[in-house]
């Protein structure tokens, strides 16, 4: 066996909140980095931290600062990393490199599901995932996320995937893969700006300790990956699917138009949303992550009693 090691450094908060047992539910830095712009990213991700600190739990940021990869990120870290201008993309596929080569990198889903797993965090907040993108029989672009969601065991909660993406492939590539997707206290799967999709979740689940049950259920049945947890944006910051349609469209078109393709295609439709909604997008996503982040910590609770 090699001696190989992985600089890892935890916080002050996520160290202390090991040596005492308590319940951490990790969070992404793409979002950060590539989702958000500065300010609001680093305004975001501290109300975020302060939502899971509010509802029991730790929050462990994940992001490579100058190759060590940090599990929770310190207040001056957080605020500098929001700054990054290049900070790589990372996903299961560049996560090694960017350990290697010493460089800044942000985690998309993907790679903070893998961080977490090693770091023993079995839950996770975000506000999208990555899925089967809109005309993907063409370009093949799928995202790395759905396969993490296989592999890795961490429960993920998203408020659904965005309609940039192509919906019912994107469920269909889960079902493909044996990842339960289930919707939080409603039929539908949530698509991120809207409560609805007008595609039914494949499972309902309608409290934290139930899908705690079922994480643990999982891993007795010797069934490797995580599970998917749709849970819609609060009623007062939805912005309707009607609404979002042409605004999508618009976005999709101009991404063609421009020929952006690969690790890029994500943060141009991010932006180009943002501008054509004059920042109501920004609003709708600020608050469905907040409320993510509050659905994961009562998620890790009822995991720390079922350990
Ligand atoms: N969807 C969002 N906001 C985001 C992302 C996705 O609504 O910030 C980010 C996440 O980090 C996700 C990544 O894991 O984009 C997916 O990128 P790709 O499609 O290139 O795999
Ligand atoms: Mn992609």
């Amino acid at each position: 066996m090699s001696e190989f090691q992985i600089d890892t450094r935890p916080s002050v908060e996520v160290a202390q909140a090991r040596a005492n047992g308590r319940p951490i539910v990790a969070l992404e830095s793409t979002i950060i980095t590539h989702g958000m712009p500065w300010p609001q990213n680093a305004e975001m991700a501290r109300q975020v931290e302060a939502d899971i600190r509010a509802a029991g739990a730790v929050p462990a940021t994940i992001a490579v600062i100058s190759g060590v990869l940090h599990i929770g990120l310190e207040d001056l870290e957080l605020d500098a990393l929001a700054q990054v201008k290049d900070a790589m993309k990372l996903s299961r596929a560049d996560l090694a490199v960017c350990l290697a080569t010493g460089r800044t990198g942000a985690t998309t889903v993907a790679a903070t599901m893998i961080c977490a797993a090693r770091a023993g965090i079995e839950v996770f907040a975000t506000g999208g995932i990555g899925g089967v993108h809109q005309g993907a029989e063409t370009s093949f672009d799928i995202s790395a996320d759905l396969h993490e969601l296989a592999t890795s065991p961490v429960n993920v909660v998203a408020a659904g995937a965005k309609a940039i993406l192509d919906i019912p492939k994107t469920l269909e590539v889960l079902e493909t893969l044996g990842v339960p997707v289930i919707a939080y206290g409603q039929d539908e799967f949530p698509a991120f700006w809207s409560r609805e999709s007008g595609l039914k979740a494949p499972l309902r689940l309608d409290d934290p300790a139930a899908i705690a049950r079922s994480f643990r259920m999982r891993r007795a049945l010797g069934l490797p990956g995580g599970q998917l947890i749709g849970n819609p944006v609060p009623p007062e910051a939805e912005i309707a699917r009607a609404q979002m349609a042409p605004v999508i469209s618009d976005a999709t078109a101009e991404a063609a138009r421009q020929g952006i393709t690969g690790k890029a295609v994500t943060p141009f439709l991010l932006g180009h949303i943002l501008t054509l909604t004059q920042g109501r997008s920004l609003a709708t996503n600020i608050n469905l992550v907040r409320n993510n982040a509050r659905l994961a910590a009562a998620i890790a609770c009822a995991l720390g009693q079922s350990a």
